[in-house]
C-alpha cells in the first residue's frame, strides 16, 4: 500500500481530480472499470505525479494506505451505487468513501446511512467548476462526518480553489448536506444563465445588436457589479467565429438547452419545502420549451399575430436602454440567489443540517461556475445576519434592489408590449413586488376553498380556524377551532 488517496472513474472530472491531487503531492490510486481508460490516463498524464494504476478494484484497494480514502467520479445514479457497493466489500471500518458526482441529495442520505452500517465513513461531496476546475482548483462542497472532514481537509484544502487565498471547501453538514448545496447551486447557476439569455435577447432581437456588439456590452458589464465568470464566458461565446460559415457561432448553434436534472431536481426540492424559487423554476421551463420542437413548430405554424420583437429605441437612447437591461439583470440576479439561499435554509432545517450560509458564499467566490464578485457581498450580509429572512433584506443588497427598480419595471413592460419573452426578469419582479405587499390576494383564495371544500380560513381580528355554512341561510359564520 502506497496510495493516501485513490480516485474510481478516470473520465473528464476523475482524471482531473486526479491530476490536480497528484500536482499537490498527493500519492494517486487511479482505477476506471475499463482499463484502456486508465492506459490512457497513465500515457498521457502518468508523469505529472505519483500514481498508481489498478487493474482491478482488488488491486486498486489494496494499493490504499489505510484508514483508506477513496474518491468516486463516475456516472450519478446506478453506476455510483455499484462502485461504491464494490469498494465496500473489500475496505475495512474507519475507511472512506468519497462521492464527487453530482448525486441526489437523498441516495446520499441513504448510502451514508448504509455505509455508517457497515464502518464506513461516506462523504457526499459535490464538486463544481467542471473539468478545467477539478483540474486547477474547484469548489468543494463535502457533506458527511466531522470526523471524515477533519481527515480529509488537508487533502481537499490543498486542491480546492483559492478566493483571497482562503480554500473554497468547507464541511457543509451531515449525510446529504453537500450535495443539497451543490444541487442548488446549478439551480441557481440555471437562473443566471438564463438572465444572461434574456439580456441578451434583448439586445440582439429588441435592439437588432450584433454578437460582436453585445459581447462587447457582456466584457463592459464584467466591469461591473456584474463581474462573474458567467458574464465573462458569455462575451466569449458571442465573439466567437463558426470555423465552417464564418457567422457568429451563436447563430448557428440549435437552440435547444440541454440538461441533466440539478436544475429540475432543485425546483422539485424547493416545491416539497413549499419555498418559492421561481427564477430558477424559469429558467428550468424555459430550457425545457426550447426543447420542445413539435410544440414551437406547431406554434410557427400558426402564424400568431403579436408584436415583432423589435423596440424602438432612439439610437441616442441607447446607453441608457442598455443601462435599464444591466439593472433588470442585476435586480433579477439577486431575486435568484435570495431565493437560492432561502431552499439552502429551509433544507437546513428540515433535515437539521445547520449550515453556515455566509460559509457557503464564500465557497462559490471561486472555483465553481457562479462564481462572482457579489458572492463577497452576499457572505458578509450572512456574516452580519442582516440576511437570516432575506438576503434581499441585508442593506446593500435592499439598496441595489431598491436602485434598479424603475428600470427592471421599464424593462418588463417594454418586453410585454414588444413580444419579447423575459420569465426570470418577470417573474423575478412579480416575486419582489409578491414580498414587499402587505396585503396578498391569498384571502380570496381562502375564501374560494371554503366554499368549495370547507377548508376554514383565519380572521386578521381573532384567532382560531373558521368557516362559512354556505348552504344556510345568512351564510353563518362557526368557529372551527381555537
Ligand atoms: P461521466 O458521468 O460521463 O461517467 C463516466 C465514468 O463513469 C467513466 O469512468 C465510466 O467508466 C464510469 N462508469 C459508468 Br458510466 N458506469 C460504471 C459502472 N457501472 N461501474 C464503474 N464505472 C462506471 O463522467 P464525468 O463527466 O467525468 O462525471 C463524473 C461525475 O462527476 C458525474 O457524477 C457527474 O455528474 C459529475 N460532475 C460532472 C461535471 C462535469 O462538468 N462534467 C461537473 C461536476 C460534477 P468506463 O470508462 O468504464 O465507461
Amino acid at each position: 500500500a502506497a496510495a493516501n488517496v485513490g480516485v474510481v472513474g478516470l473520465a473528464a472530472m476523475g482524471a482531473s481530480l486526479a491530476r490536480n491531487l497528484a500536482h499537490h503531492g498527493n500519492k494517486v490510486a487511479v482505477f476506471n472499470r475499463t482499463y484502456a481508460r486508465t492506459e490512457d490516463f497513465m500515457e498521457h498524464h502518468g508523469q505529472e505525479g505519483d500514481f498508481y494504476p489498478a487493474r482491478t478494484v482488488e488491486e486498486f484497494v489494496a494499493s490504499l494506505e489505510k484508514p483508506r480514502t477513496a474518491i468516486v467520479m463516475v456516472k450519478a445514479g446506478a453506476p455510483t451505487d455499484q462502485v461504491i457497493n464494490e469498494l465496500a466489500d473489500l475496505m475495512e471500518p474507519g475507511d472512506i468513501i468519497v462521492d464527487g458526482g453530482n448525486s441526489f441529495f437523498q441516495d446520499t442520505i441513504r448510502r451514508e446511512k448504509a455505509m455508517a452500517q457497515r464502518g464506513l465513513h461516506f462523504v457526499g461531496m459535490g464538486v463544481s467548476g467542471g473539468e478545467e476546475g477539478a483540474l486547477n482548483g474547484p469548489s468543494l462542497m463535502p457533506g458527511g462526518s466531522e470526523e471524515s472532514w477533519e481527515r480529509l481537509k488537508p487533502i481537499l484544502e490543498s486542491i480546492a480553489a483559492k478566493a483571497d487565498g482562503e480554500p473554497c471547501v468547507m464541511h457543509i453538514g451531515p449525510n446529504g448536506a453537500g450535495h443539497f448545496v451543490k444541487m442548488v447551486h446549478n439551480g441557481i447557476e440555471y437562473a443566471d444563465m438564463q438572465l444572461i439569455a434574456e439580456s441578451y435577447d434583448l439586445m440582439r432581437r429588441g435592439l437588432g445588436m450584433t454578437p460582436d456588439e453585445i459581447g462587447a456590452v457582456f466584457e463592459d458589464w464584467n466591469r461591473t457589479e456584474l463581474n462573474s465568470y458567467l458574464i465573462e464566458i458569455t462575451a466569449q461565446v458571442l465573439r466567437e467565429k463558426d470555423e465552417r460559415t464564418g457567422k457568429p457561432l451563436v447563430d448557428v448553434i440549435l437552440d435547444h438547452a440541454g440538461m441533466k436534472g440539478t436544475g429540475t431536481w432543485t425546483v422539485q426540492c424547493a416545491l416539497n419545502l413549499g419555498i418559492p424559487v421561481t427564477g430558477i423554476a424559469e429558467a428550468v421551463f424555459a430550457r425545457g420549451l426550447s426543447s420542445q420542437t413539435e410544440l414551437r413548430e406547431g406554434a410557427a405554424a400558426q402564424h400568431f399575430s403579436g408584436p415583432d420583437a423589435a423596440l424602438d429605441v432612439p439610437a441616442d437612447q441607447r446607453d441608457a436602454f442598455l443601462d435599464d437591461i444591466r439593472h433588470a439583470l442585476y435586480a433579477s440576479k439577486i431575486v435568484a440567489y435570495a431565493q437560492g439561499f432561502n431552499e439552502i435554509a429551509a433544507a437546513g432545517k428540515e433535515y437539521g443540517w445547520d449550515i453556515d450560509m455566509a460559509g457557503v458564499a464564500r465557497i462559490w467566490r471561486a472555483g465553481c461556475i457562479i462564481r462572482a464578485r457579489f458572492l463577497d457581498t452576499i457572505s458578509d450580509a450572512f456574516e452580519t445576519g442582516t440576511a437570516d429572512v432575506s438576503l434581499l433584506f441585508a442593506p446593500y443588497f435592499k439598496e441595489a434592489i431598491e436602485r434598479c427598480g424603475q428600470p427592471w419595471r421599464r424593462i418588463v413592460a417594454d418586453c410585454a408590449m414588444h413580444g419579447i419573452p423575459i420569465p426570470c426578469f418577470s417573474s423575478s419582479l412579480a416575486y419582489f413586488d409578491g414580498l414587499r405587499s402587505t396585503r396578498l390576494p391569498a384571502a380570496l383564495i381562502q375564501g374560494q376553498r371554503d366554499l368549495f371544500g370547507a377548508h376554514t380560513y383565519q380572521r386578521i381580528d381573532m384567532p382560531g380556524a373558521f368557516h362559512v355554512e354556505w348552504e344556510e341561510p345568512g351564510h353563518p359564520e362557526v368557529q372551527v377551532s381555537k
